[in-house]
């Protein structure tokens, strides 16, 4: 589906489980600081408005994207949260940094979470000008760090969920 046709970001509030309780790690980075404030902001905004108490949210900034992996594992080492959140936007320039970059990103995200057990929520524009990352940060295809604390929200009650349950996974 074309993007030109949405806001990427919509989901439905009401289908978004509360996170009374919950502790939630940001983690943002500070390149492209317009865009990344725009995302902290529809994000935090997002949590409060599912019923994270202001106290749940720690918040750290790092240098640039490529430190969001570690700033995680840092605030993962402080607090017991039940997810965290990573916000950060790499513009694509002359050389490939970008794809580096967003690479390095995804991938320790994704082990971090895997091998923490909690959820790190990939909140990481990668547009190819600003125009498009205004567009994502509350411009005219939403806010994708209202999406990404959306998702932060769902993984969380999912890990409630299965450790209220004691839920078995696999044999
Ligand atoms: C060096 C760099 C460049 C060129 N571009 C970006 C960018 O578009 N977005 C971003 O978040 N960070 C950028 N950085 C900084 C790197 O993420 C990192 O902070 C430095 O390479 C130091 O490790």
């Amino acid at each position: 589906m074309s993007s030109e046709m949405n806001n990427l970001s919509d989901y439905s509030a009401s289908e978004t489980p509360s996170g009374a309780g919950k502790k939630i790690g940001i983690v943002v980075s500070r390149w492209n600081e317009d865009i990344t404030g725009a995302l902290l902001q529809g994000c935090k905004e997002t949590l409060l408005q599912h019923e994270v108490r202001p106290e749940d949210i720690h918040e750290i900034q790092v240098p640039g994207s490529f430190e969001l992996p570690v700033g995680a594992k840092i605030l993962l080492g402080h607090y017991a949260l039940d997810a965290v959140i990573c916000l950060g936007c790499v513009i694509t320039g002359e050389t490939r940094h970008n794809e580096y970059i967003s690479n390095a990103v995804a991938q320790g995200l994704t082990m971090l979470g895997v091998a923490s057990g909690t959820p790190c929520i990939f909140g990481l524009l990668t547009p190819d000008n600003q125009q498009q990352a205004l567009d994502r940060a509350g411009g005219k295809y939403g806010n994708k760090g209202v999406e990404a604390a959306a998702t932060a929200l769902q993984m969380a009650a999912l890990k409630g969920q299965l450790r209220k349950g004691k839920a078995k996974i696999g044999f």
